[in-house]
């Protein structure tokens, strides 16, 4: 059942086949909490040119809290599951937040984007409620310490390193352009990797290019052409597909031919249908499949039975799921600090591998790998020296 919260009255809208309850922000909340439910919540871009992820991440947590509550929920009471759409607005983002907060949600999966996970995430440090992001990489996610923050996925100093050694000993580049969006996402990724870039090709590499572009643009004709003049062996793109799939796609045109190299934010189908063909080719760097993994099969038959295809944070948003609700279950009680102590000292084997976090809330250990896109998906291309 969606409930959905529109000028401060509650309206039944929905029958999901799911034994979810999910509750989706459109206006003011004016529902009072009830006492025989328990209030989880996702966060992330639902509606918008990311919408995407943001759909992948509630099928996640959504398939998690179908199969808690079909065993009788958490501490004995069903689980509600609360929508926000942030629309990778940071603004947005912190609006979500502050509802969750005043309508008892204890714990948060989300936010997807940096940008948005990083304001929310002082929203619920001050509430102290745990937040588990499945997707957000930027360093300063966790590296602000909070007790109540953690995330299942790699950190973009990791993946900006990854693509660096990459860069450097696979494609032998010498002369490098590298853009961003200007997002926290896409230029700290931007800039994580020209640092290692400096680091592992020292004197070799000349970083010919480096500039913003601006998310939402549909024309980069122009920066491309500049790109071009400058003779790259490759480019370096950080930012998200929607911008990454015209990006390749006009490089073409403009015939900049060095292979664009970028990070998670591209990894997605919807960027080999902005690109069309142009997208063979391109590398990326993202954690190894996981839809492979022996402990991801039963999942996996679910997810395709009733959402279709996973994205490349599905899993992760169901591991999140997961973590949080364990979590809750053993620490006896819905109380934030009890809960992030029981996310902070638990080992969960999930379907993405095993989740056990480090004291800032980064998980123990990560790795990144090399994709390329070839014939319009995703292959496994490179796996570096260590990480
Ligand atoms: N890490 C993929 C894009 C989401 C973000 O960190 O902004």
């Amino acid at each position: 059942m969606i409930r959905i919260f529109r000028r401060g009255f509650c309206r039944w809208i929905y029958s999901a086949p799911a034994a979810v309850l999910i509750l989706a922000f459109i206006g003011a909340v004016g529902c009072s909490k009830p006492s025989d439910t328990i209030r989880i919540a996702v966060a992330g871009p639902m509606t918008g040119d990311q919408s995407k992820q943001g759909a992948d991440l509630k099928n996640g947590v959504e398939l998690a809290v179908a199969e808690w509550n079909e065993k009788g929920g958490v501490l004995g009471k069903k689980i509600e599951l609360w929508v926000g759409d942030d629309q990778h607005d940071p603004k947005q983002a912190v609006s979500i937040a502050n509802k969750f907060v005043n309508s008892g949600v204890v714990g948060v999966v989300g936010h997807w984007n940096s940008s948005a996970s990083i304001p929310a995430s002082e929203v619920y440090h001050r509430a102290a409620i745990p937040m588990i992001t499945p997707a957000s990489t930027n360093p300063q996610v966790t590296d602000r310490g909070y007790a109540n923050v953690f995330r299942v996925c790699g950190r973009d100093d990791q993946q900006g390193r990854v693509a660096a050694e990459f860069v450097v000993t696979q494609l032998k580049a010498k002369r490098v352009a590298v853009l961003h969006d200007k997002t926290t996402y896409g230029q700290g990724l931007a800039d994580e990797f020209k640092k290692s870039l400096a680091a592992i090709g020292g004197d070799r590499i000349e970083v010919v290019y480096y500039s913003g572009i601006i998310q939402g643009d549909k024309d980069f004709r122009g920066v491309l052409t500049t790109v071009a003049s400058k003779k790259p062996d490759a480019y370096f793109f950080g930012g998200i597909y929607p911008e990454g799939g015209l990006l390749v796609k006009q490089a073409k045109e403009v015939g900049l031919k060095a292979p664009m190299v970028s990070g998670d934010g591209v990894i997605d189908q919807v960027f080999v249908q902005i690109a069309g063909p142009a997208a063979d080719g391109t590398y990326l760097t993202f954690s190894p499949d996981t839809t492979k993994l022996p402990m991801a099969q039963s999942v996996l038959q679910s997810y395709r039975a009733t959402y279709g295809e996973p994205g490349p944070y599905s899993f992760y948003a169901y591991d999140a799921a997961q973590v949080l609700l364990n979590a809750i279950e053993k620490a006896g009680t819905t109380d934030g600090f009890g809960v992030a102590q029981a996310i902070r000292t638990g080992v969960h084997e999930g379907i993405t591998g095993r989740i056990q976090f480090d004291p800032k809330g980064d998980l123990l250990t990560t790795q990144y790998v090399v994709w390329v896109t070839k014939n319009g998906t995703f292959e496994e291309f490179w796996k570096p020296s260590e990480g």
